[in-house]
């Protein structure tokens, strides 16, 4: 085997030809932005391709998520998740709201709806729970509690395309949901992202906001909006990719289930509850018994060329610089001891077995 580094994913790329032959015509167009036939015939196949009434697609995953907070006009205490990227708390403080922080549940790793409530105040505006790794939240509960209080829902759906839930993609779920269609996410534009909404009126403001806050005939300005369109070339590359969707998400779940039931045989690691709805499988990660385990097995790995990501690592609460401290001892705990293994398109079946095996003989 060749001696290079095996990382943790991979972006999936269409065939070379496959992007070219589209951005042929956007040489010919000459239009590389704003709303371009690209974006739009993105956005068509991403509703059907996904099951969702209306993809709108942005920049970036970081950007999906302001956009979602302005388009609901909120300003107040956002209830999240700390185990998450620090891009869920970065959108909810840049939108000039305050993240509380509600810890996990141990097994699915997402936000514990029984700890809601306790958090709830008179100046609780949302909850914005996170699908880790694809893995559905419990969106029943959280529906629920959002009733009771009058609240919104914002999913960070950025691990979400794929997933789903009661049949339904758990895109559709909440007010909003905003996804990411970075290079290391199950699709791709390079960066990217989309709000998606079941709420047509919402969904046109989401696309103003996108847009400056432009009214339709450009004559006005009619919302507080920003820059977060995707130019045509970001979305060529969608466009080419979207053809290989099925046979990558087919591809993860392979992968996920080879890993797992090899390393089930590891009596001191557990595996992420995936129980609930439909995962897309989009990550794989392991959780150790302790950190020290987990030291030992990455520095092994990575003398071997395999470099493993420690998502989401430190816990978000404990990044002082940004948040005010709020414990969270089940994240915590558990991000000092998950690591997620590689898992991507080109990862081969001999190149997994080889790590299971270096795990495994540790
Ligand atoms: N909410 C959640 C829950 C998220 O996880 C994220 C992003 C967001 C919101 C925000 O979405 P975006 O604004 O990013 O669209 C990655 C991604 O930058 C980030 O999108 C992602 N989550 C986060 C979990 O991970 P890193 O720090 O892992 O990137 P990096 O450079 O270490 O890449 C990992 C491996 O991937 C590399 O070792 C090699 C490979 N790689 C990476 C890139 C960028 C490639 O082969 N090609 C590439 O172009 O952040």
């Amino acid at each position: 085997m060749e001696n290079k580094n095996i990382f943790v994913t991979q972006p999936s790329l269409a065939p070379f030809n496959e992007f070219t032959e589209i951005l042929k015509g956007v040489w010919d167009r000459k239009i590389l932005t704003h709303n371009g036939p690209l974006v739009q015939q993105l956005e068509s196949e991403l509703n059907q391709k996904l099951e969702v009434p209306h993809f709108t697609v942005v920049n970036n995953g970081t950007i999906a998520l302001q956009i979602a907070i302005k388009a609901l006009e909120l300003q107040g205490e956002i209830i999240t998740t700390p185990f998450t990227w620090i891009a869920t708390v970065s959108a909810i403080k840049w939108e000039g709201c305050t993240p509380v922080f509600c810890d996990i549940d141990p097994k699915t790793l997402n936000i514990d709806p029984a700890k809601i409530e306790a958090l709830i105040t008179e100046k609780t505006v949302a909850i914005m729970p996170v699908h880790v790794f694809g893995t559905p939240c419990d969106v029943v509960e959280i529906e629920k509690i959002a009733k009771k209080y009058n609240l919104k829902v914002i999913y960070d759906g950025a691990h979400a395309i794929g997933s789903k839930f009661d049949g339904k993609s758990l895109l559709t779920f909440g007010d909003i949901t905003a996804t990411s269609l970075h290079a290391t996410k199950l699709l791709n534009t390079g960066e990217g992202g989309g709000c998606i909404t079941q709420n047509t009126e919402l969904d046109k403001k989401i696309k103003r906001i996108r847009f400056f806050g432009h009214s339709d005939d450009k004559t006005d300005i009619v919302e507080d909006g920003f820059n977060g369109k995707l130019t045509e070339i970001h979305a060529a590359l969608g466009l080419a990719n979207l053809k290989y969707y099925d046979a990558v998400l087919n591809d993860r779940r392979t992968k996920y289930l080879l890993y797992k039931e090899k390393l089930q045989q590891v009596t001191t690691i557990t595996f992420q509850d995936i129980a609930a709805g439909e995962t897309n499988y989009s990550y794989f990660p392991i959780i150790f018994e302790t950190e020290q385990q987990l030291l030992h097995i990455e520095s092994v790995l990575k003398v071997n060329n395999i470099i493993p990501r420690r998502y989401f690592y430190p816990s978000v609460n404990t990044f002082t610089k940004v948040v005010s401290y709020q414990p969270c001892p089940i994240s915590e705990d558990i991000s000092k001891r998950i690591l997620c293994l590689p898992l991507y398109f080109d990862l081969s079946e001999d190149e997994i077995l080889k790590i299971i095996a270096l795990i495994v003989n540790c």
